[in-house]
């Protein structure tokens, strides 16, 4: 890479509890969706879960000696909401609260930031028998009680909050496509899901800002993930249909935020299947972010479906194509990670690009960004000279859609380590660092290494 970014710039990882902790059972957790949804057959490769996991429970001091040998200054991870209140809600287990507070206190002993993520999609097994999950109708301020419970106990030392990770896929395959807890198929179950999810994020917020942003100071905001869209073709018809698919992936979540309102092409596609926000909502969710959280994967063609739609098994199938009238498509020329996902760093140029453009001088901060190989551990170390290229190939994406204007503040790779990666377990590695998951060794990959040395040559 030819220019450097910023001093300032934040360089961190990135995990989440249900894929890394295992513990599911101990001191007091309460059992998740994520924890239920493993136990029926066939619903994760191998029939994995989490139980164990990478142990991240009882090797976190480990893992952070891990992150701070890498040279990151910050770490995202997400916090158990059934560990810390075990019903979801009213009574709190302080041994979850302590095993958070210890790991808070390592990063900082280690200088790393703490970024943490108060869902990542393990709900409380209880709220989702007793209020129907994301669907019912108390969940968002029964939400907005469990931030309330962390901003209490951990905001003297956590200065960045991200309330929600990625509604788009909580909604769209948890409660459309029904391949990932808690298993819904619906039409319409996703847009009643991605709204309390809006609604949740945005009382979250505000109970920070009215009762603890002006004492702790901190910065809150929401993720969510988005892939690029390429019009399949220069026709007006695919252009269109690009930035519809964009609209139904991305601005479902972010034009509420910066705008108040849906876009128009879901309103106007959707009609009384999307469910509307009340003025009082509308005031209480407009700006509610201080940055702009962006997880991104790949990208896919775009083509206008004419009605038409090809049901296909590309990744990301966008979620309810026949909505969207979009066709998704790859490029046979593109390389493809093992997730199947291709590589293509100028997208995540052109949809930085694309989010500047919609939403101007929006902070935004790369919460993720990876991908996962069929890592081999030979002779101790771990080659992964494909990963290694993609960092690089995606970082310098990142620092061209700066020099063009992009107020892009930070990128945490995803993932620290190898974990549970929900419905397809472990076999697919997404980590910086390869575990073995039978002894549970912790190796650095080339990746972890070219990381480090990347990471540095920008410091000065
Ligand atoms: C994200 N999709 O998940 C999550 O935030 C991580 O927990 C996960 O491990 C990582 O990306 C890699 O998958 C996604 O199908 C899962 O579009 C699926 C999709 C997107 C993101």
């Amino acid at each position: 890479m030819d220019t450097k970014f910023s001093r300032d710039f934040t360089w961190g990882v990135a995990t989440s509890a249900y894929q890394i902790e295992g513990a599911w059972n101990l001191e007091g957790r309460g059992p998740s969706i994520w924890d239920a949804f493993c136990q029926i057959p066939g619903k994760v490769a191998k029939n994995e879960n989490g139980n164990i996991a990478c142990d991240h429970y009882h090797h976190f001091e480990e893992d952070i000696k891990l992150m701070k040998n890498m040279g990151v200054t910050a770490y995202r991870f997400s916090i158990s909401w059934s560990r810390v209140m075990p019903t979801g809600k009213g009574k709190v287990n302080i041994e979850g609260i302590d095993f958070y507070k210890r790991i808070i206190d390592c990063l900082i002993d280690h200088n790393i930031e703490p970024w943490v993520t108060l869902f990542h999609w393990d709900l409380p097994l209880a709220l989702q028998f007793e209020n129907d999950g994301w669907l019912g109708t108390e969940i968002s301020n029964i939400f907005a009680e469990y931030a309330k419970l962390c901003f209490e106990q951990f905001g003297d030392k956590v200065k960045k909050w991200i309330t929600i990770n990625e509604a788009w896929v909580i909604a769209i395959l948890g409660y459309g496509q029904g391949v990932f807890a808690p298993g819904r198929v619906s039409n319409d179950a996703p847009y009643l899901a991605g709204h309390n999810l809006i609604l949740a994020h945005a009382k979250a917020v505000d109970v920070y800002r009215k009762e603890f942003q002006p004492t702790q100071k901190g910065i809150i905001g929401m993720t969510n993930n988005c892939d690029w869209r390429e019009p399949k073709t220069n026709s007006q018809a695919d252009i269109n249909a690009s930035e519809r698919a964009l609209e139904f992936f991305l601005a479902w979540f972010t034009d509420p935020i910066y705008f108040g309102h849906y876009p128009a092409s879901m309103v106007n596609r959707l009609g009384g299947r999307l469910p509307k926000f009340t003025i009082e909502e509308q005031k209480l969710i407009k700006g509610s972010s201080d940055f702009f959280g962006l997880n991104h994967y790949t990208t896919l063609f775009a083509e206008d479906s004419g009605g038409q739609i090809v049901k296909s098994s590309v990744y990301g199938n966008g979620g309810i194509s026949e909505d969207q009238d979009v066709n998704l498509s790859v490029d046979k020329s593109w390389k493809k990670t093992f997730m199947g996902w291709a590589v293509v760093p100028w997208g995540c140029k052109k949809l930085l690009k694309w989010i500047e453009n919609r939403y101007p001088q929006v902070e935004i901060v790369i919460t993720e960004n990876g991908c996962a190989y069929d890592d081999k551990l030979i002779d101790g170390v771990v080659d992964d000279q494909e990963r290694l290229n993609f960092y690089r190939s995606y970082i310098q994406a990142c620092k061209e859609a700066i020099d063009e204007g992009v107020n892009l503040t930070g990128y945490f790779a995803w993932s620290f380590m190898d974990n549970f990666e929900w419905a397809s377990g472990y076999e697919k590695r997404f980590g910086l660092h390869y575990v073995d998951f039978e002894t549970l060794e912790r190796i650095p990959k080339a990746s972890a290494i070219w990381f480090k040395e990347f990471i540095e040559t920008n410091k000065d």
